[in-house]
């Protein structure tokens, strides 16, 4: 034999890797894009081993698109694996096949060996679920496929039959093909039933709708599905709501834990509550609103302790996907855990079943699939903070300018929402001529307080963003600039900073050309 006949041939490597998508594919068609899925571990793995810088400058320069980069790389990795097995798999079958038919036949063995070896390594992945399952007999069916036959791997190893390798090179693209579109239906998550919305969400998702302001080229009072997400995962958890516990740990009287049935036993309460990402640029759109249902966070700790809330220092909160941020405990005191967004169950990408929402701090520490309060004696770093940054502090007052309109009558109309957290908004000044003169923007009337049992806790939302407008005339090219008072009377912060370490600052100002 000469050395270019023992080289797997270009067919066999298309039989391997028509094999590795077939796993793949066929995994993705069972679980969709859930931590079941075999490529998930191997995505958890490149962002565990990646630096925190990395995964830093991508989140401030790539946005989602980097999050999409790293599981796009993450796929190519876990076809790769399954390709190798089975061409480990095609080659063991012909290196140690000796009869021609018959279980000892290079086909049998390489089916043998393709279909023990991924299906050890899914499990190993994934462990013994339909999905691993699928992987393997998949992978290994496609590989079938094009080493079928014993003139194929026999006598002659670098005469691969070309139509067979090809017919298997399009069973691993079907496979895979026909699994995405499977898988975006298995993985929509378990969120079916809706057994949040009544009569109160729905006068309050009424009353948002009547004080929008309707501008053309920005969000209404509420975000809806639009509203940003941000978190470490390229896949999110999967939970159910009914083996969902939230365990409370640490410096307490009592450890205790709490059931999702537990939580939902209290009577509701729904407030609008924005968030904004620590790490998006001063003009960024990582900055929204929704209304959402939940129980007050330290009526559920106190009652699930028997203890007044601890009087330490800090508070830990951790989640699924291996998230946790660290605040001060008095940031608990107008914390919320909710189970509901816009009048239905909480999406599955915003933290289902529960999450935490600290008012007016930085989206961060807003806890997503949260799963361990642990209340601590001493300060430590969480998850952002060990890679430097510095977000788990209230927000910057900010007014955005996102749209930049030109009306039927001729006039300019500039437009955006502005945000400062819990101190609220009180005022939005806008220049026309880089910030010589200044004029007041129209706001949208402030959004209801939190209402529960029917009863309104406060006049106007604690913690929610307001959108302002503002329409004049022009006809030569000038610079428009923005800023927000809030209801402390508190000036937008002038000086230009960038969202690394604590958050964005600076007016937002930009060229309008009529
Ligand atoms: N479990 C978990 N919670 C998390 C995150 C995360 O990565 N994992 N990201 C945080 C960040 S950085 C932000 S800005 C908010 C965003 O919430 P949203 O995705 O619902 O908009 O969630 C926070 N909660
Ligand atoms: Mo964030």
């Amino acid at each position: 034999m000469s050395r270019a006949d023992r080289l797997p041939s270009p067919w066999t490597l298309l039989i391997a890797l028509a094999g590795g998508f077939a796993a793949v594919g066929a995994s993705y068609a069972v679980v969709g894009g859930t931590p079941a899925f075999v490529a998930t571990p191997i995505s958890r793995g490149v962002t565990a081993v990646t630096p925190g810088a990395v995964i830093t400058w991508a989140i401030q320069n790539l946005g989602s698109l980097g999050q999409q980069g790293a599981f796009l790389g993450a796929l190519v990795l876990t076809v790769g694996l399954f390709a190798t097995i089975a061409l480990a798999g095609i080659l063991a079958g012909r290196r140690f096949g000796t009869s021609d038919t018959g279980p000892r036949s290079p086909t049998a063995l390489a089916l043998a060996t393709t279909g023990v070896g991924s299906l050890a390594v899914a499990v190993l992945l994934v462990g013994p679920t339909a999905s691993a399952l699928a992987a393997a007999v998949a992978g290994t069916a496609v590989v079938a496929v094009g080493v079928r036959g014993r003139r194929v791997v026999g006598a002659e190893p670098a005469s691969v039959s070309r139509r067979r390798a090809i017919q298997a090179g399009i069973g691993g693209l079907a496979v895979a093909g026909i699994g995405s579109a499977l898988g975006r239906q298995a993985g929509r998550g378990t969120t079916t039933e809706n057994d949040v919305a009544d009569a109160t969400t729905a006068n309050l998702l009424r009353i948002a709708e009547d004080r929008t302001i309707p501008i053309a080229g920005i969000d209404g009072l509420l975000s809806g599905p639009g509203f940003y997400e941000v978190d470490i995962n390229s896949v999110d958890p999967n939970l159910s709501a009914d083996d969902w516990t939230l365990s409370i740990t640490g410096a307490v009287e009592a450890e205790a834990e709490v059931s999702y049935a537990d939580l939902r036993a209290y009577e509701p309460e729904h407030r609008f509550v924005s968030l904004r990402c620590v790490g998006e640029p001063l003009n960024g759109k990582k900055l929204d609103n929704a209304l959402w249902t939940g129980v007050p966070l330290v009526e559920v700790i106190e009652d699930a302790t028997g203890h007044p809330l601890p009087d330490e220092c800090c508070v830990m909160l951790r989640a699924d996907d291996d998230f946790y941020e660290e605040f001060p405990v008095s940031a608990l005191e107008d914390g919320f855990l909710a189970y509901g967004m816009d009048g239905a169950r909480l999406p599955r990408g915003h933290g289902y079943p529960v999450r935490a929402l600290i008012p007016g701090h930085w989206g961060e520490i807003n806890v997503k699939w949260l799963t361990e309060i642990e209340i601590l004696e001493d300060p430590a770093d969480g998850y952002w903070e060990k890679r430097g940054w510095h977000g788990t502090g209230p927000v910057e007052t900010v007014a955005k300018l996102h749209a930049v309109n030109r009306l039927d009558d001729g006039r300019i109309e500039v437009a955006g929402h502005a945000y400062a957290g819990t101190r609220g908004i009180s005022r939005v000044e806008v220049s026309t001529d880089g910030g010589e003169t200044w004029s007041d923007a129209e706001l949208s009337a402030r959004l209801p307080g939190a209402f529960r049992g029917g009863e309104q806790l406060r006049e106007t939302a604690q913690d929610a963003w307001r959108q302002w407008h503002y329409v004049y005339e022009a006809d030569e090219p000038h610079e428009v600039v923005v800023r927000a008072t809030d209801a402390e009377g508190r000036l937008q912060p002038e000086e230009q900073r960038k969202s690394f370490p604590s958050g964005a600052t600076g007016w937002v100002s930009q060229q309008v050309e009529p």
